[in-house]
C-alpha cells in the first residue's frame, strides 16, 4: 500500500460532496468577472453558462485527487474553477446551431438561445481564456502553475477535447468500430476528466510519485469511459425534465453511441464492469482514496 488506511477520518460523501460543490460555486463566483463589468452581456453570459448548475463532477474529482497529496484547498479551488470554466465553454460551443443545436442545457435555455449565437461564441472564448488566467494567478509555486497549465491546455487541445469533438463531427452517420468510438470519447470527454484528476494531484506540495500516477491513470481510464457509457444509456432512458437537456439527440443525429453499438443491457453491464475496474485501480492507495472510490460509484449510478 502507498498510504496508510485512514478511512475512519475521511469525511462522509454526504457532507463532503455538497461542501465541495458549494466551495466550487463560491470560487467560480470570485474567479469570473462580475456580471456588471463592461462588456456586460458577455460577462453576464459567462456567468450564466457556468454558475448555479451542473454536477460539478470535474471539480469533485480534482478535490478528491488533491486530498490524496494534502493539497492546499485554496489552490484546488482555483484548479477546479478553471476546469469547470473549460467544461462550461465546451458545452456552450457544443450546443451551438453549427454543432448540436441544443435548446436546453442544465434545465435552462442554452446560451445561444438566450444571448444569440455570436455572443455564445464569445462566451465560450471568454471562459476558455479566463480558465488559464485563473491558473496563472494562483498562489502556487511556478512549477505547480506550469504543470496545471500544461495539463489543462493539452486536455482541451486538438489532441484532447477539441480533437475528440472533430472526430465526433466527422463520425455522424458512420458505424464506428468500438475502438474508434472509445478513442473519440477518450479525447472528447475523457481528456478533461483525466485532467481534473491529474490537476488535483499537481496541486500537492511535491511532484507525484510514479505509483500514484499509475493508480490515477488506471482509475481515470475506467471512470472516463464509464461516464460516457452511462451518458449514452441516460440519453435513451431518461426524459428531458430529469436530464436537463434534449434527450435522444445522438440517435436522431445518427451518431454512434454505446447503446447503438452494444444494446442497452450490454451497455449497463459494461458500465458496472468499468466501475469495478475504477475501484480496483485505487486499491494501492488505501483508505485515503475513499472519495475517488465513491465518485466512481456515482458516475456509474448517476441518474442525470
Ligand atoms: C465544442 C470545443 C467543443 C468541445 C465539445 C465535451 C464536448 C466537446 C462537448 C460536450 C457535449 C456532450 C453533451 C457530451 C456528452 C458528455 C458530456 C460532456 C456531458 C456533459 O457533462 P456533465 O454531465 O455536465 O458532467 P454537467 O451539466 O453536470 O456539468
Amino acid at each position: 500500500q502507498l498510504w496508510s488506511s485512514t478511512s475512519a477520518s475521511v469525511e462522509p460523501l454526504g457532507t463532503w460532496m455538497p461542501r465541495i460543490m458549494q466551495r466550487t460555486e463560491q470560487a467560480l463566483e470570485r474567479y469570473l468577472p462580475p456580471g456588471d463589468m463592461v462588456p456586460t452581456t458577455l460577462h453576464d453570459g459567462m456567468r450564466y453558462a457556468t454558475l448555479g448548475g451542473g454536477k460539478r463532477l470535474r471539480a469533485l474529482l480534482c478535490h478528491a485527487a488533491g486530498e490524496l497529496v494534502d493539497a492546499d484547498p485554496a489552490i484546488l479551488d482555483g484548479a477546479a474553477s478553471a476546469i469547470e470554466m473549460i467544461h462550461a465553454y465546451s458545452l456552450v460551443h457544443d450546443d451551438l446551431p453549427a454543432m448540436d443545436n441544443d435548446l436546453l442545457r442544465r434545465g435552462l435555455p442554452t446560451v445561444h438561445v438566450r444571448y444569440g449565437e455570436a455572443m455564445a461564441i464569445l462566451v465560450g472564448d471568454g471562459l476558455q481564456a479566463q480558465a488559464f488566467a485563473v491558473i496563472g494567478d494562483l498562489p502556487a509555486t511556478a512549477a505547480q502553475r506550469v504543470a496545471l497549465l500544461k495539463e489543462l491546455a493539452s486536455a482541451s487541445s486538438s489532441l484532447g477535447m477539441v480533437g475528440g469533438q472533430a472526430i465526433d463531427l466527422a463520425s455522424v452517420g458512420h458505424v464506428l468500430p468500438r475502438e474508434q468510438l472509445e478513442q473519440m470519447h477518450r479525447l472528447k470527454t475523457g481528456a478533461l476528466l483525466r485532467a481534473s484528476i491529474f490537476m488535483g494531484a499537481h496541486c500537492g506540495p511535491s511532484p507525484m510519485s510514479a505509483e500514484l500516477h499509475d493508480a490515477l491513470d488506471n482509475y481515470q481510464r475506467a471512470v472516463g469511459l464509464a461516464f460516457q457509457v452511462v451518458d449514452d444509456i441516460l440519453d435513451v432512458t431518461t426524459d428531458a425534465a430529469t436530464l436537463g437537456k434534449t434527450p435522444g439527440k445522438d440517435a436522431q443525429d445518427n451518431k454512434p453511441t454505446y447503446v447503438s453499438l452494444l444494446g442497452l443491457d450490454a451497455s449497463r453491464a459494461l458500465a458496472e464492469e468499468l466501475g469495478e475496474r475504477a475501484r480496483a485501480a485505487l486499491t494501492p492507495l488505501g483508505g485515503r482514496a475513499t472519495h475517488l472510490h465513491e465518485l466512481a460509484d456515482m458516475v456509474v449510478h448517476r441518474i442525470r
